[in-house]
C-alpha cells in the first residue's frame, strides 16, 4: 500500500494508488508492503541531495529503497523478518520523495497533466525500490521498458505527438521550392532556375510515426508588377500570419547580413524564426564563414541554420530543431491524413508540371505570362488522356511557345508527360494547347478562371 506523507490532490491519489497496484500486480509483491510518497518543495528536496547524495541540486523525484532487490528478483517478506513491523507485520520497502514544483514544471514542459507527471515520478521511483535502474543503457531499456507496460496499461501514457505549420519564405530562387520537395521528399512544388516560380501557396505534408509538419512554400519576393503579383504577396501575409514557424530562406551566395534584413523588414510574424542560409554547397567556406559570424550577431532569429536544399544537406538537423518549437500534443495529432503529401490535387499537380517544363524551355521574359489549366482528365482510359491549355499573354510568345515547326511545344509536352507519367504511374497521352489572353495578370477574372487563389 501506499502511504501518503504530505497534501496530495485527491485526483491524484487515486492515480498514484493505480500505479502502485498495477506494479505490485506485475512485480509480484507481497500484499502486507508499504511506500512512503511524501510530497516536498524544492527546499526541501534540495536538502534532502545534499545531505544524502552530496548534490546542491533541486531535482524531481528522490527514492530511498529499504529493500534490496534485482530486477526479475521477487520480495519475500521472510528475508526482511526482522523488518516487519511488530504492530501490523507490514514491511516498509522504500521512501519516495516527489517535488510539487519540479512535478508542475516539468508537465508544462512535456504538454502534459499534473496528474500524468506524478504518476511517471512515482512509478520511476518504485521501480528503482524493485531494484530497476539507468546506470547503463541496458539497464535504463529495461526500467523504460517496464515503465511503458504499465503506464500502457493503465492508459497514462507519455506519448508525444508533434505537429503544425511551417511557413517557408525568401526572395524568388532562394530554394523555397526545392526545400520543401526535398523535406517532404515529394515533388510538391514546381522548380526552375527562373525568378517568379511558385505563384500561390502549396502545402507540402510531411509525416512521421510522432509528427506531422504541414509546410506551406510560398511565392518568392521580389519586384510587384501585376494583380497576379499582388495576390502573391498576399498570400505570403496569410500563410506567415497563421503559422507556428517561419523558415526564412537566403542565398548563401548572396551577401547575407543585407538579405536577412531586407527579408526581415517584409516579415510580420508572431511564430517563431528559424533563418536558413541554402545552396551551402555552391558557397565558399572563407567568404561565408565570415558573414555567418557577423549574420549571428544581429539576427533576431531563434535559429540560424547553414542548409543545401538541393543536396539534403542539414535538413535531418532542420527537422529536429522544428519538431523543438512545435506544439506537443499527448494524443496522434495531424491535420491531414498519414497518406497525403499536398493540398494540391491531381490536376493542379499536372498543371504546374506542365508549367516547370515551359520555364525550363523558354528563355527569360516569357515564362511569367505562362499559365497552365487542364481542361480535362480521362482517368479510366489507357492510357490516361490528359488535355491542357498553355496561355501565353501575346501572339509573338505564342509563336515562341510552338517554335519552329512546332518542335518547341513538343518538347514541352514531352518532358512534361514523362514527369507526369511518374507523378500518376501510368501511361499518359498529354495534348497541349498554346492560347493568347492578353494582358491576363492584370485581370482579377481570368485569374480566378486560371484557377489562381484570388484574396480581398
Ligand atoms: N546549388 C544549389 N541550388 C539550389 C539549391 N536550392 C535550390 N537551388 C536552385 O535554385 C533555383 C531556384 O529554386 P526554387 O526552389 O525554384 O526557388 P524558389 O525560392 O522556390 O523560387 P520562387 O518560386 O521563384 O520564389 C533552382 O535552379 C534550384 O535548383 C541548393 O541548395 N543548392
Ligand atoms: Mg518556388
Amino acid at each position: 500500500m501506499v502511504e501518503f506523507l504530505g497534501n496530495f490532490n485527491e485526483e491524484i491519489k487515486a492515480n498514484l494508488v493505480r500505479v502502485y497496484n498495477e506494479v505490485s500486480r506485475v512485480l509480484s509483491l507481497p500484499k502486507s508492503v508499504i511506500v512512503n510518497l511524501n510530497l516536498v518543495n524544492e527546499k526541501q528536496i534540495k536538502q534532502l541531495n545534499k545531505t544524502t547524495r552530496n548534490i546542491d541540486k533541486v531535482t524531481d523525484v528522490l527514492t530511498y529503497p529499504y529493500v534490496n532487490l534485482k530486477v526479475g528478483q521477487k520480495l519475500k517478506l521472510k528475508d526482511y523478518a526482522f523488518e516487519l513491523d511488530p504492530a501490523n507485520k507490514m514491511l516498509t520497502i522504500g521512501d519516495i520523495y516527489i517535488c510539487n514544483e519540479r512535478a508542475i514544471a516539468q508537465a508544462k514542459e512535456y504538454n502534459h497533466t499534473v496528474n500524468r507527471e506524478f504518476c511517471f515520478l512515482f512509478l520511476h521511483g518504485l521501480l528503482h525500490i524493485c531494484g530497476y535502474d539507468h546506470l547503463n543503457d541496458a539497464d535504463a531499456k529495461l526500467m523504460e521498458a517496464m515503465q511503458n507496460k504499465i503506464l500502457n496499461a493503465l492508459n497514462i501514457t507519455r506519448n508525444s505527438y508533434k505537429c503544425g505549420f511551417v511557413t517557408i519564405v525568401g526572395d524568388t530562387n532562394a530554394g523555397k521550392s526545392t526545400l520543401i520537395n526535398q523535406l517532404v521528399g515529394e515533388h510538391v512544388a514546381i522548380v526552375s532556375p527562373k525568378s517568379q516560380t511558385t505563384r500561390e501557396n502549396i502545402k507540402g505534408i510531411y509525416n512521421d510515426s510522432t509528427t506531422q509538419i504541414v509546410f506551406v512554400d510560398t511565392p518568392g519576393y521580389h519586384k510587384r508588377k501585376t494583380l497576379v503579383d499582388e495576390q502573391m504577396d498576399k498570400q505570403i501575409e496569410e500563410a506567415t500570419a497563421d503559422t507556428e514557424i517561419v523558415l526564412m530562406l537566403i542565398d548563401a551566395n548572396k551577401p547575407l547580413v543585407d538579405s536577412y534584413l531586407k527579408l526581415d523588414k517584409k516579415i510580420s510574424t508572431n511564430a517563431k524564426k528559424i533563418l536558413l542560409i541554402n545552396k551551402i554547397d555552391e558557397a565558399s567556406y572563407q567568404k561565408l564563414y565570415p558573414q555567418l559570424a557577423e549574420l549571428s550577431k544581429i539576427a533576431k532569429t531563434d535559429e540560424i541554420l547553414p542548409i543545401s536544399a538541393l543536396k539534403g544537406k542539414n535538413c535531418d538537423v532542420l527537422i529536429d530543431m522544428i519538431k523543438k518549437y512545435l506544439p506537443t500534443y499527448d494524443y496522434e495529432m495531424r491535420y491531414y491524413p498519414i497518406d497525403e503529401y499536398t493540398d494540391k490535387n491531381l490536376r493542379q499537380m499536372v498543371a504546374e508540371i506542365v508549367r516547370e517544363k515551359a520555364l525550363l524551355c523558354l528563355d527569360d521574359e516569357i515564362p511569367h505570362g505562362v499559365q497552365v489549366v487542364v481542361t480535362d482528365y480521362k482517368e479510366n482510359s489507357t492510357p490516361i488522356e490528359i488535355y491542357a491549355d498553355l496561355y501565353c499573354e501575346k501572339e509573338s510568345h505564342k509563336a515562341i511557345i510552338l517554335g519552329k515547326a512546332g518542335e518547341m511545344i513538343k518538347k514541352i509536352s514531352t518532358l512534361s508527360r514523362i514527369s507526369i507519367e511518374k507523378l500518376v504511374q501510368n501511361k499518359v497521352n498529354l495534348q497541349l494547347y498554346v492560347k493568347v489572353k492578353p494582358n491576363w495578370r492584370n485581370d482579377i477574372k481570368a485569374i480566378e478562371n486560371f484557377g489562381l487563389k484570388v484574396s480581398e
